[in-house]
């Protein structure tokens, strides 16, 4: 297994939609097993295959306390079970340190494939509702701040710009 690099926005992989995934193969299998290494070092609760480089439609997500509740998802399709929105505070491992509020269907169906191209489905809830849409969103080239008045999402690029300057001005000075 391997920790592989973290796409930091805005890389142009991060806006480009994703390709369906089509052959279940031992590498995709060796893929999942790094995504999910890659997330729990982070640490995350989620990560898409864009966030490592990968433009194909494929997430891993664990939201679990114990950390021992991985879920893999390939080809994932949402719909939203009923009209309830939550507001959520969300973050992204491809923009560090940034953390926004965002509204989105508190109840969603997914239906998806497994690693062996099986084809499963379920609602989700709470967390792991919010988790697969902001997963979905990096599947179709959107970010979190995507979400936010133009206005909103500038101020929060500028933020991350100063987090991200203060962060290297630090690391020279060590
Ligand atoms: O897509 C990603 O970059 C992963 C992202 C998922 C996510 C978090 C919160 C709301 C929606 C989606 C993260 O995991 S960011 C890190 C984070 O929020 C977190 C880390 C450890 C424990 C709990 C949360
Ligand atoms: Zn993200």
């Amino acid at each position: 297994m391997a920790i592989l690099p973290i796409v930091q926005y805005p890389d142009a992989r991060l806006s480009t939609p994703c390709k369906p995934v089509t052959e279940f193969t031992e590498e995709l299998k060796t893929l999942a097993a790094d995504m999910a290494e890659t997330m729990y070092k982070a640490p995350g609760v989620g990560l898409a295959a864009p966030q490592i480089g990968r433009l194909i439609r494929m997430v891993v997500i664990d939201v679990s306390e114990e950390k021992n509740d991985l879920r893999v998802f390939i080809n994932p399709v949402l719909s939203p079970v009923d009209e309830e929105l939550i507001e959520g505070e969300e973050g992204c491992l491809s923009l560090p340190g940034l953390y926004e509020k965002v509204k989105r269907p508190a109840h969603v169906h997914v239906k998806a494939q497994d690693l062996e191209g099986k084809v499963f489905e379920y609602d989700c809830d709470g967390l792991l509702a919010v988790c697969i849409q902001h997963e979905c969103d990096h599947l179709d080239g959107v970010v979190f701040i995507d979400h936010l008045s133009r206005l909103k999402k500038s101020r929060a690029a500028a933020r991350l710009t100063k987090m991200r300057r203060e962060k290297a001005r630090e690391a020279k000075a060590e």
